[in-house]
């Protein structure tokens, strides 16, 4: 076993975070928009590029926007689809499908569980299994009136456009709408409950690349905390966890991730 010093860390604090991850025999990995970013999708709160740019994603991700024009924000979905479809898992996502690999010391199998707030399915094309997407799927449609699951074809423009109509249902004729969590509405059934017992279940929960200003997941490092478990902040920029955590590693997911786990694998 060596003694690297982690990119972004002081020795001291990189010694005692490698003490803690050889140690976990449990390791929650909760993920927020900074996870996919360097494989190229944009964050939430950075601001957009083109046709989008006049636009807060925030205010785009909501019912009132949906009801309001559908065909804008299904514009918007279809685009990010075609975004997400185009680009590939980064180190980051790789490192952490590795992970979950690395033997335990004694030999038995270690327990990687990800909780992600992204709608991508990164983790899943890096070989993850996610334990729970809290906001949704970006693909994962659905009738809005009668709930009925779309699998249909989606019109996927090769660039972006202003407006376009969403599928209507075969069901009922209304209109299908993207399977993510806007503002204002309830979490996936059963998901907070799941990545909850996930925390408290934890030797070490890693925060990688959330803002941590959206609830009930930016809840869930003091939930961790508040039961001596370990939190660790994965991120280039200080948030809104930052003061809560017992380390705060200032590094990006595809920096930090790929030479964690491999200093694990050492
Ligand atoms: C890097 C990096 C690199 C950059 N490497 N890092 C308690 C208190 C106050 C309010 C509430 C509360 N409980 C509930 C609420 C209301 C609301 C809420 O939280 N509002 C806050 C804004 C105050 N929450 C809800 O409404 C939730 N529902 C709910 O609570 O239901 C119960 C209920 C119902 C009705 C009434 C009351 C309660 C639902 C939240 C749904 C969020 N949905 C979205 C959109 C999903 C669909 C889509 O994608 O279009 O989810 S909003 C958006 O924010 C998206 C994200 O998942 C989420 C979090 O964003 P994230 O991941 O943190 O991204 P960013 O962009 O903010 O940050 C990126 C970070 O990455 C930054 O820190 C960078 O530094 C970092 N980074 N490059 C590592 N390379």
């Amino acid at each position: 076993m060596t003694d690297t010093t982690l990119p972004g860390l002081e020795p001291a604090q990189s010694r005692r975070l490698l003490e803690v991850a050889r140690a976990a025999r449990r390791v929650t990995v909760l993920t927020g928009a900074g996870m996919s970013a360097e494989s190229g999708v944009p964050t939430f709160r950075v601001a957009q590029s083109g046709l989008w740019e006049r636009f807060d994603p925030t205010m785009l991700a909501t019912p009132e926007a949906w009801e309001a024009d559908r065909e804008f924000v299904w514009a918007w979905y279809a685009w990010r689809v075609g975004l997400v479809r185009g680009v590939e898992p980064n180190a980051g996502h790789l490192a952490l499908a590795r992970w979950a690999e690395v033997p335990w010391p004694d030999g038995g199998r270690r327990q990687l569980r990800i909780v992600t707030q992204n709608v991508d399915d990164l983790h899943e094309r890096a070989g993850s299994q996610v334990l729970a997407h809290l906001h949704g799927s970006l693909t994962a449609f659905r009738c809005e009136a009668c709930e009925s699951p779309y699998d249909g074809a989606i019109d996927v423009p090769a660039e972006p456009v202003e407006r376009l109509p969403p599928p209507r249902c075969a069901s009922c004729g209304e209109a299908v709408r993207p399977g993510v969590v806007w503002f204002g509405e309830m979490l996936p059934e059963g998901a907070f409950d799941v990545a909850a017992d996930a925390v408290f279940d934890s030797d070490l929960v890693l925060v990688v690349g959330t803002s941590g200003l959206v609830y009930p997941a930016a809840g869930l490092p003091d939930l961790a905390r508040g039961h001596g478990v370990a939190v660790v902040e994965l991120n280039p920029e200080r948030t809104e966890v930052s003061e809560r955590v017992d380390i705060a590693w200032r590094q990006t997911a595809a920096g930090g991730l790929p030479a964690l786990v491999a200093a694990l694998e050492t």
